[in-house]
């Protein structure tokens, strides 16, 4: 085995690389410099993963997960001690609530005060950034997180790391050390790749269990959120579905599960069908459905085949179940199509599944969007559905636009369509970056709200895009806010409560913003806006013109809006009027920067310098 002179740090990356690395989202600081070194040092020879530099650390992180929830591979990402680790924000709850791969590295403050030890103490920051239990920053949501203290175990150490982030469940894990220490100079050999503990199917005797209990049903039901994470679970799960007449529901789903116009298909809902199935199977769900709006019947069979039947991640989890499968679901479908073949189909018990499938399709069709004035939800859900196909990636995060999206996306490909899988807005534009990465022959298109893109920090993640070729498409669901809050407070206070009639939400905060610019403006993105129906289908066809020819595009299409409130200071009480004049000054430079916008939008986009 090849044994080589050189510094933690890049022994570090030249073991990521090795392991299966090929990018380390990078996002630096003064716990960096053998970094610096390694990267420089291996630049040329290509063997460390290929530096991201992503000025804002939840394009790191949501980057990495957009590779890995396709290639199933953890990627690097590199972050500045206690600071850059806060910064990761949402993006950690998403890759834990995911079960997505990722190995987080993130330097310590100097150990030495001074001394002979390259890397001691030079700068203030080390005193202050030197936090007691820096991982604690992020425990809840790691599956393993360690400080490498001896040099010269670092190829051992990430292979570990890699093997955790893998093992299934996959997720995040958490490596920190001292400056000093990836300054240290080791001679050891390259690793070698630890296999991750595989997991394997049903135990003996649960195949027949669930078997036997779907054999007695008329109105079975399989539900699933997250079994799509391996393309060939999807194609198993429809020969299982058509041999038994099963219809497959997808509440929340994270990932394409089943072909969306596949006539077994009964849609997304959450709130019902689930009272009136007669066995339940769910394969791989963290939330098969909401009990406040729907159970099961009682004495109806509840079967969780799942990667995690434990939630081991989840506080408070109560589904009734019978039978609760730790497996790979992939082996399990495996295991129970075999055995589902070998007996002959049963005839008149087929006959009443097609028509239950049929009953459950027919209530899960979308309604004909009517003519109006402005844009829908459900408008601009059509006209994605025109201009979508097969060959896409979509990533989507539009919230409350959710249930009129995902019944009119035309996506039947294992690996067409992908969603965060945690609540961390701000995913999917740069997830898309990673996604792009992953596969750079596909159009890859981010379907976001107003809220989830601003979350998203675009300043970074349309950078990052442009100068390492991730061009995108992203659409901006724009009702001028966030309607999710509102939602969550009508469901509290029905009718909205006295807030609400005031129409006081405090949830505008996307009003006046010219959201498709702040991607211009930092990536040269093509900026569109649109608010009239006839014209949005011509804008949506453009844009993506603009991306097949290799540059990201934003269309901000704009819908009714969810609040007219208006935020800003309270009328003044006591305090002194503002200046009117400085008023109208900003006034004016912002209508000559608007004017210029609607130029830009009006061709296209395309001659943004
Ligand atoms: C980081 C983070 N902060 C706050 C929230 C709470 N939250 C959930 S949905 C939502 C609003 C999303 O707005 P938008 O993307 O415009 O979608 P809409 O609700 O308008 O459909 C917010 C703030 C969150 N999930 N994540
Ligand atoms: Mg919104």
């Amino acid at each position: 085995m090849e044994t080589r002179r050189a510094t933690v740090a890049a022994h570090l990356l030249r073991s990521a690389r090795a392991l299966g690395a090929d990018f380390v989202f990078t996002n630096l600081g003064s716990d960096h410099p053998a970094f610096i070194q390694a990267f420089a040092a291996l630049d040329d020879d290509g063997s460390g993963p290929e530096p991201i530099v992503c000025p804002h650390e939840m394009t790191a992180l949501s980057a990495a997960h957009g590779y890995a929830m396709i290639t199933r591979r953890p990627q690097l990402v590199l972050v500045h001690v206690d600071v850059g680790t806060q910064n990761l924000g949402g993006s950690v709850h998403n890759a834990a609530r995911a079960r997505v791969p990722a190995i987080v590295v993130a330097g310590l403050s100097p150990l030495t005060l001074a001394g002979d030890r390259v890397g001691t103490r030079t700068e203030i920051i080390h005193f202050t950034q030197d936090v007691p239990n820096q991982a604690d920053i992020v425990r809840p949501y790691m599956k393993w997180s360690y400080e490498l203290r001896a040099p010269e175990t670092v190829h051992e150490v990430l292979a570990r790391a890699a093997q955790m982030a893998s093992a299934a469940p996959e997720g995040p894990v958490y490596l920190t050390g001292a400056r000093e220490l990836w300054e240290e100079t080791v001679s050891v050999p390259l690793p070698r790749a630890v296999p991750a503990a595989e997991l394997g199917g049903l135990a003996p005797g649960a195949e027949e269990r669930v078997l036997r209990a779907l054999a007695r049903a008329e109105r079975p039901l399989v539900l699933t959120s997250y079994l799509g994470r391996a393309p060939r679970a999807v194609e198993l799960l429809v020969r299982l579905s058509e041999r038994l007449g099963l219809p497959v529901q997808q509440p929340a789903p994270q990932y394409l599960n089943f072909p969306a116009r596949h006539p077994h298909h009964v849609g997304y809902a959450r709130e019902r069908n689930v009272d009136r199935a007669d066995c339940l199977l769910v394969l791989d769900a963290d939330v098969p459905w909401l009990p406040q709006f729907v159970r099961p019947a009682p004495g109806t069979p509840v079967f969780l085949i799942d990667v995690d039947p434990l939630k081991e991640g989840l506080g408070f989890w109560s589904f009734p179940l019978d039978g609760s499968f730790r497996a790979d679901t992939e082996v399990a479908l495996e295991q129970l199509l075999r055995r589902a073949e070998a007996a002959p189909p049963d005839a008149a018990l087929l006959e009443k599944r097609r028509a239950w499938i049929a009953e459950l399709r027919r209530a899960a069709e979308p309604a004909p969007v009517p003519a109006s004035e402005a844009i829908t939800p459900a408008a601009l859900s059509q006209a994605l559905a025109q201009l979508i196909d097969d060959d896409m990636i979509v990533l989507a995060e539009a919230l409350t636009s959710m249930p009129a999206l995902l019944p009119r996306l035309p996506l039947d490909r294992p690996g067409s369509f992908y969603a965060s899988g945690g609540s961390g807005l701000g995913w999917a534009i740069n997830a898309a970056i990673g996604a792009k990465l992953a596969q750079p022959q596909r159009t890859v298109v981010a379907l976001v709200g107003d809220g989830a893109y601003q979350f998203g920090v675009p300043g970074s993640a349309y950078w990052v895009a442009r100068h390492y070729d991730a061009p995108t498409l992203t659409v901006i669901f724009n009702n001028g806010g966030w309607r999710a809050p509102k939602h969550s407070n009508d469901l509290v206070h029905p009718g909205g409560g006295p807030a609400g009639a005031a129409d006081k939400y405090w949830i505008t905060m996307t009003r006046g913003a010219r959201l498709a610019e702040m991607a211009a403006a930092a990536g040269e993105a093509a900026a569109f806006r649109v608010s009239a129906p006839a014209e949005l289908g011509g804008v949506l066809r453009e844009a993506l013109a603009v991306v097949r020819a290799g540059r990201a595009a934003v269309v901000d299409v704009v819908l009714e809006p969810v609040s007219r409130q208006r935020l800003g200071r309270r009328p003044a009480r006591g305090r002194a009027a503002p200046d009117e004049s400085a008023g109208r000054r900003g006034r004016q430079v912002q209508e000559q920067v608007v004017n210029e916008a609607v130029s830009i939008a009006a061709t296209g986009g395309r001659h943004h310098a």
